[in-house]
């Protein structure tokens, strides 16, 4: 047998990032372990990752290039050739366009997988069309963007530095690994002496682990923000002589806190007044500390301001770009995003994206998935007619499910590449499989903000009629008439991205991980990238673009005597957002969607361990199982989210509507800056079916 042994870096089973060792014996992957000379991961990986080789033989992956055949979503398909699939791309484009202009067509990608995203968005742009749709508005961009208009940087949690204290707010990167290699850093960083601070409505382990646990009431993390702030400055706790120096506004800060006391904040968040006063004093006196703050903070519709919020409590304690605090992450020398997404080619971007039609925050790269959704559904400001996604899958992970399924079915032409018949697929005209992980070169992290990139080459051949979505792309670029503007083979592309750091592809995957040069406090030479060249704690951005320029927060309603609960969730641990339950090695782990609640609830209304229930919200209703655990307020719970049923597969669209969370999520109101719908902290009650 002809075996030989490879490292990589684990893709695609989330932001991706664990170093892995892979066995290959006569071309298929024999065996994948974590591989102990990483820098990130140092021996070790999770179950999803260590799953890589079940993912690319697994019986469920598309294979072929399919067409519908009889109605839509019927699940009658013809295979067909890929000659064939990019005619059929190309001509429903070029028609869409040619009748009603490039803004009748749209592209949509989700969760940041590699450069394909970017390459997607240069066709887009040579095309002159604005609607490149994703789930940045619920994903790292409220973060991004406030922190880009409060300090002109994304601040990171410098787990690797010297933190005394670790405020870890709406996140679990045990779980989720946030950028593929926090979970371990925090491991160590903990290992090293931290103090740990958690809030999270959900008893963690690492809530568990604590110091200091703060279990908030979901959805109310923006008073929480502001009762931190209102703490650290009457206490006279912030960093005098920085603040002072580095920043403007703090008078109106101050104000805009002085509402926020500790009584009024814990009972609003359902907490101690203790626990608070407590919290904040051990992270504003810890120096350095680092915040590392999760999805939790940007979903709800006071998304722009809980973030606003948190960056403040890192500027007014001293934090921003200290080791061991946030810090100001430098990316490797790469081909600059803006040429790589062709930038040039489209100028009026900006003005016809449809977030402007919105009235949302200018600065957003992607237009957020359910303000898409609303412009083929109302065909206003103007119909969309054909969508491209990749890498996405919006009946399960748009909020308002079941307007994403009224919206697809009244496209002209929906095509989906994807690796498996998802419920978002079987709405398709036409559905392209691709390739996984170790069966093409891949490059991880590149234009994300964390300061390097991951080398993910290929070890083994795809199935023969699987091709990579850059393959795609690039030559659908080429067939659209951009031939100039796109590569000979997919590996070119690579090549490009790599070329400023001097790398060729197969330099930089002997090396595995590009770092960019590691820097302190760049602001005492250039200041701060913000317009007055300090840290913003009142925003001239935001003021300039009409939007409130301070932080505010909403006291909560009571719960209702209708829907008596909250219901809240968080990524699956064993899965990716929706992806994933085709693998036996994962479904095992967690075989069926779970609802969490309190045994004292479940006791009142009659309900047992493992019984299915409904799961209602005023805007839908779902089934699933009842999972009884103390680790949650007996008002509050917690339901699975991303679950069909890919086994079921007698269902064209694969039980889709059973159990999805995103039918239980509304989009009536709004984030006004970063357009983030209510996905946490919902009224909800639960009964038996
Ligand atoms: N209710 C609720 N909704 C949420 C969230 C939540 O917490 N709660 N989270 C939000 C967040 S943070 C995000 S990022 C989004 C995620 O939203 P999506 O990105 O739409 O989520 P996924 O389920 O990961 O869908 C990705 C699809 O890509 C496929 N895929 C995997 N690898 C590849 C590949 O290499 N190429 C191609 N073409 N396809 C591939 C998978 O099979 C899967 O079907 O969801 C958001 N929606
Ligand atoms: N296993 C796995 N890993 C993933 C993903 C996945 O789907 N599966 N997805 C990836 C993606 S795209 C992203 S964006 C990241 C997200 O990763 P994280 O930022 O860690 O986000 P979540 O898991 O959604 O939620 C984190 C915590 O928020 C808590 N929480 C719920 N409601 C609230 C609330 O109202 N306030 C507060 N303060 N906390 C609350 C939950 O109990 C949970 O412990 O994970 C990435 N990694
Ligand atoms: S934590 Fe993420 S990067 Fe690491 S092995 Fe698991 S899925 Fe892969
Ligand atoms: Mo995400």
């Amino acid at each position: 047998m002809n075996h030989e042994w490879f490292t990589t870096h684990c893709a695609r089973f989330d932001h991706g990032g664990c170093g892995l060792k892979v066995e290959v014996a006569d071309g298929r992957i024999a065996k994948v372990l974590p591989d102990p000379d990483d820098p990130f991961s140092r021996g070790w990986a999770c179950p999803k990752g260590l799953s890589a080789a079940e993912r690319l033989e697994s019986p469920h992956r598309l294979r072929k290039p399919l067409k519908r055949k009889g109605s839509r979503g019927s699940g009658r398909w013809e295979e067909i050739g890929w000659d064939e699939a990019l005619d059929l791309l190309t001509s429903a484009f070029q028609k869409a366009i040619a009748d009603s202009g490039p803004e009748a067509v749209a592209f949509a990608q989700g969760a940041p997988k590699g450069p394909e995203f970017f390459l997607m968005l240069r066709l887009a742009n040579l095309l002159q069309c604005p609607n490149v749709a994703g789930t940045q508005h619920v994903c790292h961009m409220p973060r991004e963007q406030m922190a880009m208009v409060t300090c002109g940087f994304f601040p990171v949690a410098d787990l690797e530095g010297p933190a005394q204290c670790v405020l870890l707010w709406g996140s679990n990167p045990i779980h989720t690994n946030e950028e593929g290699v926090l979970g371990g850093h925090l491991k160590e960083c903990l290992d090293r002496g931290a103090r740990l601070i958690v809030v999270d409505p959900y008893r963690t382990t690492l809530a568990e682990k604590a110091e200091i646990w703060l279990p908030i009431r979901p959805g109310t993390d923006d008073v929480l923000a502001l009762g931190f702030l209102h703490v650290i400055l009457r206490e006279g706790l912030l960093d005098r002589p920085f603040v002072e120096k580095w920043t403007v506004g703090l008078e109106d800060l101050a104000q805009a806190v002085e509402p926020y006391t500790p009584e009024r904040v814990a009972k609003a968040c359902w907490i101690e007044r203790e626990a608070l006063l407590n919290a904040a004093r051990l992270y504003a006196g810890s120096r350095p500390a680092c915040l590392q703050w999760g999805n939790a903070v940007e979903h709800t519709p006071n998304s722009a301001a809980t973030c606003q919020a948190l960056v403040h409590l890192m500027a007014v304690t001293g934090n921003l770009e200290e080791p061991g605090g946030n810090i100001r992450a430098q990316a490797p020398r790469l081909l600059r995003l803006s040429d790589f997404i062709a930038l040039d080619a489209f100028p009026e971007r900006p003005k016809k994206l449809l977030n402007r039609h919105h009235g949302i925050i200018p600065r957003l790269i992607s237009v957020p998935g359910w303000i898409l959704i609303r412009s083929i559904l109302d065909q206003a400001p103007y119909p969309v007619r054909c969508l491209y996604t990749q890498g996405t899958n919006p009946m399960m992970t748009y909020s308002d499910a079941d307007s994403v399924r009224r919206a697809l079915s009244r496209l002209d032409f929906l095509a989906v590449a994807d690796q498996v018949l998802t419920p978002t697929a079987a709405l398709a005209d036409l559905v392209l499989p691709v390739t996984l992980p170790m069966e093409t070169d891949d490059l991880g992290h590149y234009g994300l903000p964390h300061g390097f990139v991951t080398a993910r080459p290929k070890l083994v051949d795809p199935p023969p009629e699987c091709r990579s979505d850059l393959w795609i792309l690039n030559e659908w670029g080429k067939r659209m008439g951009f031939r100039d503007r796109f590569w000979d083979r997919p590996e070119d592309i690579l090549d490009a991205i790599l070329a400023p750091s001097g790398l060729s592809y197969g330099d930089f995957r002997e090396k595995g991980v590009l770092f960019g040069p590691r820097k302190a406090r760049t602001y005492l030479e250039k200041g701060f990238k913000t317009p007055s060249g300090k840290v913003e704690l009142k925003s001239s951005l935001l003021e300039r673009w009409g939007f409130p320029p301070l932080p505010h927060a909403r006291d909560p309603e009571p719960p209702g005597n209708d829907f008596p609960l909250i219901l809240t969730s968080r990524k699956p641990k064993d899965f990716f957002h929706s992806a994933y339950r085709h693998l036996d090695r994962l479904r095992r782990r967690h075989p069926q969607p779970q609802v969490h609640l309190h045994p004292e609830t479940a006791g009142e209304l009659g309900i047992r361990q493992d019984q299915k229930v409904v799961v209602e919200t005023p805007w839908g209703a779902v089934t699933q199982r009842a999972h009884l655990t103390d680790r949650v307020h007996p008002r509050v719970v917690l339901a699975d989210y991303g679950w069909w049923f890919p086994e079921r597969t007698e269902d064209p669209l694969r039980g889709w509507a059973e159990a999805n969370l995103n039918r239980l999520t509304p989009v009536d109101e709004t984030d006004p800056v970063m357009a983030t719908p209510r996905v946490r902290a919902l009224p909800c009650r639960i009964r038996k079916p």
